[in-house]
């Protein structure tokens, strides 16, 4: 037998030493891509894990499957070393598992930290405090609300649903402040909070001017919508994508007093920037087109005259409402009605636009082809932020 077996050996050598066999030794080829090795020897596995490590002996290759198969049926949890590869699922079971470091069983609930629980409070788990049920660190995004710390959980990165970063914006600059990704669109905001008013729809414009604006009202030229603020006219309240929208007065209001700026424009350059405050200017006004007042205007561009922290005489009360020139609007020459200089932007008793043209107005009567707001196909917007 044992010349047979040497025979045999020597023979294998010999055959191995002519067809180069020793110098490809499959161990210690670089994995391909798919992890296995180019030789036609490879480690066994089962289920197509990681391919072992060379190994030093027969023996040791055997441990090494041995681990292996352990690892890609992820059950059996004795026997391994602590540095094996292998996956959990998290979150983890609430029920007694054994952990793989040390053998040892350990229980989610007992109030001893253990294994791969991240904390334990006992009987004082709970899914709204600080330690979940899980066993987890309370955290944005687990899906669980923790009580006095966050307002919501719905566990995804999508700003727009009434639930960005765990809190329940009430304006689109929340958003914003919560998501600096956020972009331009319908969002869904709750303006007063706790409160009784629901999640609403709100056109949310995260570019201009730093953005974070909240679209009260945006009114095409070609159908203007023309009433005061303070009215409340909604137009498609449950649709702020649709050319001719305004929101209800009451919403507008609850947003206002989350902002400080109240923006006008139409989409260009000319707009004028007030304080939030002022959305309903104009509302114990006489009524009428006398009701007009003066407004303190951080910025009031128009035609590129930049204007800041001037005063200009403000009509409130719109064509949707009798003969008047459009709501919120601005006549360059009738300034005197709040005695005001006449012409503020350039100054010199020199108008920018036609005499029956009103800045910023909404009505189709008053014709500057020059201002943002009466181009063909100009759209104008109130904001908030
Ligand atoms: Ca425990
Ligand atoms: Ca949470
Ligand atoms: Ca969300
Ligand atoms: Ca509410």
């Amino acid at each position: 037998m044992r010349a047979q077996r040497s025979e045999l050996v020597a023979g294998v050598v010999v055959a191995a030493l002519l067809t180069g066999c020793l110098d490809s030794n499959p161990w210690f080829e670089e994995p391909t891509a798919s992890g296995a090795a180019s030789g036609t020897t490879q480690v066994p596995t089962t289920g197509g894990t990681t391919a072992a490590p060379p190994p030093t002996s027969s023996t040791s290759a055997e441990s090494t499957t041995t681990t292996t198969e352990t690892t890609a049926t992820g059950t059996t949890t004795t026997g391994l070393t602590a540095d094996t590869e292998f996956s959990t699922s998290w979150p983890l079971s609430t029920s007694t598992t054994e952990w793989f470091s040390t053998g040892d069983p350990w229980t989610c609930g007992n109030g001893v930290l253990e294994g791969p629980e991240q904390c334990d409070e006992g009987a004082d788990n709970s899914d709204k405090g600080a330690c979940t049920t899980l066993c987890t660190t309370a955290e944005c995004s687990d899906g669980f609300v923790h009580a006095g710390v966050e307002m919501c959980d719905d566990g995804n990165f999508d700003p727009s649903d009434g639930c960005v970063a765990c809190l329940v914006p009430h304006t689109c600059k929340e958003i914003l402040d919560n998501d600096p990704q956020a972009s331009d669109g319908q969002h869904y905001v709750d303006p007063d909070g706790p409160e009784p008013m629901p999640l609403i729809p709100v056109y949310c414009d995260m570019k201009t001017a730093g953005g974070g604006w909240s679209l009260l009202e945006r009114s095409p030229r070609s159908d203007p919508i023309g009433r005061a603020l303070f009215k409340d006219a909604p137009e498609n309240p449950g649709d702020p994508l649709a050319p001719r929208y305004r929101m209800p007065r009451m919403a507008m209001g609850v947003l206002a007093i989350h902002s400080t700026a109240m923006r006008l424009d139409c989409g260009g350059g000319d707009h004028l920037v007030t304080a939030a405050q002022s959305l309903f200017a104009g509302e114990f006004g006489p009524p009428g087109c006398a009701n007009a007042g003066p407004v303190l205007y951080q910025e009031a561009e128009f035609k590129q005259y930049k204007l800041t922290n001037v005063q200009l005489c403000t009509v409130f009360v719109g064509l949707g409402d009798g003969q008047c020139p459009g709501a919120w609007s601005i006549d360059e020459e009738n300034q005197y009605d709040c005695l005001l200089t006449a012409y503020p932007w350039a100054g010199n008793n020199e108008a920018i636009s036609p005499p029956s043209a009103d800045a910023f107005a909404v009505d189709p009567q008053s014709v500057d082809p020059d201002h943002d707001c009466h181009k063909p196909g100009a759209m104008r917007r109130i904001l908030v932020r």
